[in-house]
């Protein structure tokens, strides 16, 4: 199942023909450099080629009246004089005689992905497309972009294949107020947008994008607006924000596609939007959604204006898409100030219609928002003197060049399990340093005549230093004692190795923690029985009710703390241990071992009990890259769960900042 790439030189055939500053940064080597930076890095050529078409009248008048629409026709016959007329009745666009043509092709660009990715043609894909489209509305151009390109996308999936729910995520870092005006009222499309706001001062200039506006009559609480009151938004801002408000609620929604408003204009370097995420966020957050829906994910392109930025953001999704592994995610050192009241305001407003954030913290009865407006002024006028400052050129290094290992999963197996295809059947023994054996002997294999124990160890710590080498993935292995293969990785990368280990236990057998005192390993625990509270910053033991047989108590903890903390931890090495007794099925261990895939490069080492074999085929298809099946509509998680996590998350927030989901108490002042 490949990745379709979408894109039409035609349309690079328009332009602006007057002076306007407000366009001047759209311009058609925006799809140029985009295009030929997936050629340059070998990513074009491992993508599906699909043709764009045009979009019909038909397709069209999903989401856009016919007045529009023969007012828009009417462009290509119109003189220089009639289109700058033409374009004065709307905000920051502009018409050409041929972007009628292109925006047709946008259009049908992105109904070509969506019928190659539901036809099962394809996995998952990209559109390069212009004209953009979020910001188009049912009646009118606005901010570059003719017809809705995605809205349309989500219109006609549902019509031509039946879906019940559309995801829409929209990382353009303008609103898309097309798409929510769309769908405001329809709770068969979940609208998700973030965008640089300023208590209304940047444009669009909307009440209607903060993030009180969470949907109308049947469709509350399917409008997600996350307002960025402040530019320079970091990674941590962006993950912070996928992991505590998009992830539970898309995973509690259950999609059966994903379309991504895919702007770039929110990543470092961006005139518009001036945040300082780097471009391989991209790689995290596009691989954060690829096990929703089956994996079924069509990204289109929206906006994105420096011409250094915007092509490796592309790349790096499209990499992504590709199956290869994220980047380890730079300098996470957690979200700032205003980015946690935006959070705070967005899951407060949202905690009457998701389960996921029944538990989030209340707002002041005031509005932080009318309040934060009075403190922007202010600050606004100290900061009067920096204008120049902020408009500074941006530098950054240049994303390197992912290298995929030649081995994707290898498997250390006992004699009589298949190897099942596309993974590498694993045995060291033959270059096994001697050394490293007899350490084995002496610490883990007592008894001397136990060969088959050893051998398996020293497979094990071989296959670990060919991880680390980034000779291969990832691993699996099926060994007879689990505990004791868990003890011996984690002794053997303190000691001998550079690495920095997250382990994520999964069932209730105890497990050894004192390896984690020297911060170079951190352990996570799923279980349902009750321990002790540890203290530790590096040993957290996650005691669910029904341990990890509650797919959404189970799920909550993966999204809120797992995923949060690992991105912070930032370990070279993930080893995932599933105990005999875990109790967790299939598609709730596919989803763990794939999103557990964005942390490390993907180097994730499962280690499994060998009584497991019907085990083997699904945990190798998630270190594969498959897509995990999905787990269907959620109920709520339980309450007694939903307690423990939030006590886990307020106890452990001082050391790991990514938990955090509230702003400090401090500076906010007099409540009533
Ligand atoms: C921004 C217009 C320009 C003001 C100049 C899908 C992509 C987009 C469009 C932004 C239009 N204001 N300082 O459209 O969201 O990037
Ligand atoms: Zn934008």
């Amino acid at each position: 199942m490949g990745t379709a790439l979408i894109y039409d030189e035609e349309m690079t055939r328009y332009k602006l023909l007057w002076v306007d500053p407000a366009c001047k940064i759209e311009v058609p080597e925006r799809l140029t450099v985009s295009h030929e930076a997936l050629i340059k890095n070998g990513l074009a050529d491992r993508c599906v080629s699909v043709p764009v078409r045009e979009a019909t009248d038909a397709d069209i008048l999903l989401v856009h009246s016919e007045e529009y629409l023969e007012a828009v026709k009417k462009t290509p016959y119109m003189t220089l004089e009639d289109l700058k007329e033409f374009t004065l009745q709307y905000g920051d666009v502009y018409f050409h005689p041929n972007i009628y043509h292109c925006a047709k092709l946008a259009a049908g660009a992105a109904l070509q992905l969506v019928d190659s990715v539901m036809t099962g043609k394809v996995r998952n894909g990209m559109a390069l497309v212009r004209p953009p489209g979020h910001h188009s509305m049912s009646s009118a151009a606005n901010g570059f972009c003719v017809f809705n390109n995605v809205a349309i996308a989500a219109q006609y999936a549902k019509q031509k294949y039946g879906l019940k729910r559309v995801l829409i995520v929209d990382w353009d870092v303008h609103h898309g107020q097309g798409v929510q005006y769309c769908f405001e009222d329809d709770p068969s499309v979940l609208y998700f947008s973030w965008h640089r706001y300023e208590h209304q001062k940047f444009w669009p200039q909307l009440r209607e994008s903060d993030y009180d506006s969470v949907g109308k009559e049947k469709g509350a609480g399917f409008n997600i607006n996350v307002p960025w009151n402040k530019v320079g938004m970091k990674n941590s801002d962006y993950l912070s924000v996928f992991c505590h408000v998009l992830l539970p609620v898309a995973y509690e929604f259950c999609p059966d596609l994903v379309l991504v408003c895919a702007g770039f204009d929110s990543a470092i370097g961006d005139p518009e939007g001036e945040m300082c995420a780097s471009p391989d966020i991209f790689a995290h957050l596009t691989h954060l959604l690829m096990n929703l829906a089956g994996g079924k994910l069509c990204a289109v392109l929206e906006g994105g204006y420096n011409l250094t930025s915007l092509p490796q953001s592309v790349c790096q999704t499209v990499q992504t898409l590709l199956g290869d592994p994220a980047p380890r995610p730079a300098n996470l050192d957690g979200p700032c100030e205003s980015a946690l009241e935006s959070l705070h305001c967005v899951r407060s407003a949202h905690r009457q219609y998701w389960s996921c954030l029944k538990h989030a913290a209340k707002l002041p009865t005031f509005e932080i928002s009318t309040k934060r407006v009075k403190l922007a002024e202010e600050e606004e006028r100290l900061e009067k003197g920096d204008e120049e400052k902020s408009q500074e050129e941006q530098v950054w290094p240049e994303p390197p060049k992912r290298v995929t290992p030649p081995i994707r999963a290898a498997l250390v197996l006992p004699n009589g399990v298949a190897c099942p295809d596309g993974c590498e059947s694993f045995g060291a023994s033959e270059d096994a340093d001697p050394v490293i054996v007899n350490k084995l002997r002496e610490n883990f294999v007592k008894d001397a005549d136990d060969c088959h124990a050893l051998t398996t160890l020293s497979s094990l710590i071989s296959l670990v230093e060919k991880m680390e080498k980034n000779e291969i993935c990832s691993g699996l292995a099926l060994v007879c004692d689990v505990s004791m293969a868990m003890m011996c990785v984690v002794q053997h990368a303190a000691t001998a190795l550079s690495k920095r280990l997250l382990v994520v236990c999964v069932g209730d057998t105890a497990v050894p923690s004192d390896d984690t005192e020297n911060g170079k390993t951190v352990l996570v625990q799923f279980s349902s029985k009750e321990s002790e509270e540890q203290k530790c910053k590096y040993y957290i033991p996650v005691c669910l009710k029904k341990g990890c047989s509650d797919a959404s108590g189970f799920l909550q903890a993966v999204l809120g703390l797992l995923l949060p903390l690992g991105y912070e931890y930032d370990p070279s090495l993930v080893l995932l241990v599933r105990m005999p007794d875990s109790g967790v099925c299939d598609s709730v261990w596919q989803q763990l071992t794939g999103l557990l895939q964005g942390l490390a490069q993907g180097h994730t080492l499962v280690l499994m009990q060998e009584g497991e074999k019907e085990r083997v085929a699904p945990t190798a298809s998630a270190l594969l890259g498959d897509a995990a099946p999905s787990l269907g509509q959620l109920h709520s998680p339980l309450p007694e769960d939903v307690e423990v996590l939030e006590r886990l998350r307020h106890r452990l927030q001082g050391d790991w900042k990514l938990l955090q989901t509230t702003a400090p108490e401090t500076g906010r002042g007099d409540e009533h």
